[in-house]
């Protein structure tokens, strides 16, 4: 009989990836590894949201004018910490700090990397227990090693990502990261404290048939997004549609659904957000490579490929459109169309 043998850790994973390339030096590994403990200690706390006094606002806004809830703020906290205390990382961009924060040990100014980070995304959705999510983006610094890091450090296009990734706070808490080398995920086992290989090479299906939307917001969209919306819900056998409609409002679950089963996800501009709503260099840039990696597409859907965008500050907003590679195409002719 066939010996099983058992998944592998993510650290035995990076090891292993690591080795692969004779003259890694093991600091990305190493960061990864923070990224991962930052990670268990977040997941903690937000499955123990209803019980620990955690839920609700901390009474402090935001750089984007938004009410910061305590969790938030708490995962802000633990990756500042965790990647402060670390020697690969010498600055961090958070959607929780107005400015870059700069982390300036002499240790920490050796680091060779910044980190973009959204550390929970979908707050809405915190105080209801719906899934939530991490997201991060790793750069290798512009500036000189051994100084403190610079705006240009964080100000790199998403085609410039050593590897980006997400944590999901879901049904079941997994951590999907790419470094250029396909898309891996692992799933957390909390009775042992470690995160396990589950999806090995992710790809995502070239269509599907969801579309993830704010359809709230429908009255305010450009007239491509309508049109498109309005072919999703049209009846087509041979197409399959109407399609389904799923919104959760959490980026990193409407994202991880689409990716494993084909789908759309659609932040575009509005009368409310002439910009899009969500951030190019910790939101949608690491989406955006994850997308790719996967086989998936992402663009701002007036044809601009989303890694190709010149980020001109850190909050920066971006309109976004991201998933089945089939799918974003065909939104762009919609919005090229009607432009
Ligand atoms: P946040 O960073 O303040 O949580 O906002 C980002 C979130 C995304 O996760 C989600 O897809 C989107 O905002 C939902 O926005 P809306 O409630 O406007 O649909
Ligand atoms: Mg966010």
């Amino acid at each position: 009989m066939k010996k099983k043998f058992r998944a592998l850790t993510m650290n035995e994973f990076i090891v292993q990836q690591q080795n692969a390339f004779p003259y890694a030096t093991g600091d990305l590994s190493r960061l990864l590894t923070h990224i991962v403990i930052a990670a268990r200690i977040v997941n903690r706390e937000v499955s123990m949201a209803g019980l620990a006094d955690i839920l609700g606002e901390t009474g402090k806004e935001n750089i984007q004018g938004e009410q910061v809830k305590k969790l938030d703020d708490f995962a802000n906290e633990q990756f500042k910490s965790v990647l402060g205390s670390s020697i690969e990382v010498c600055g961090l961009a958070t959607e929780e700090e107005k400015d870059l924060v700069s982390f300036e040990s002499d240790l920490s100014k050796e680091g060779k990397y910044i980190v973009c980070m959204d550390p929970l995304d979908g707050s809405s959705n915190i105080d209801v227990n719906v899934s939530i999510g991490t997201v991060f983006s790793i750069y290798r610094r512009i500036s000189e090693i051994g100084t403190s890091s610079v705006l240009e450090d964080f100000l790199q296009p998403g085609t410039d990502q050593v590897a980006a990734g997400y944590v999901l706070y879901g049904s079941s808490t997994m951590l999907v990261y790419t470094t250029g080398l396909g898309v891996t995920g692992f799933t957390y086992d909390p009775s042992i404290g470690e995160f396990f290989l589950s999806h090995r090479d992710i790809r995502t299906p070239e269509k599907g048939n969801t579309y993830s939307v704010n359809e709230g917001n429908y009255l305010e969209f450009p007239s491509g997004v309508k049109q498109y919306i309005k072919y999703c819900q049209e009846i087509d056998v041979a197409t399959n549609r109407p399609y389904t409609s799923r919104y959760i409002g959490s980026l990193v679950s409407d994202f991880h659904r689409n990716m494993l089963k084909g789908g759309i996800y659609l932040y575009p501009q509005s009368n409310t957000y002439p910009e899009g709503k969500l951030r190019l260099t910790y939101e949608c840039n690491p989406i955006a490579f994850l997308a790719e990696q996967s086989g998936g597409m992402a663009t701002d859907g007036m044809g601009r490929r989303i890694l190709e965008i010149q980020p001109e500050s850190i909050h920066q907003r971006v309109p976004f459109v991201v998933g089945s590679t089939q799918m974003v195409q065909l939104l762009e002719k919609f919005m090229h169309i009607n432009s």
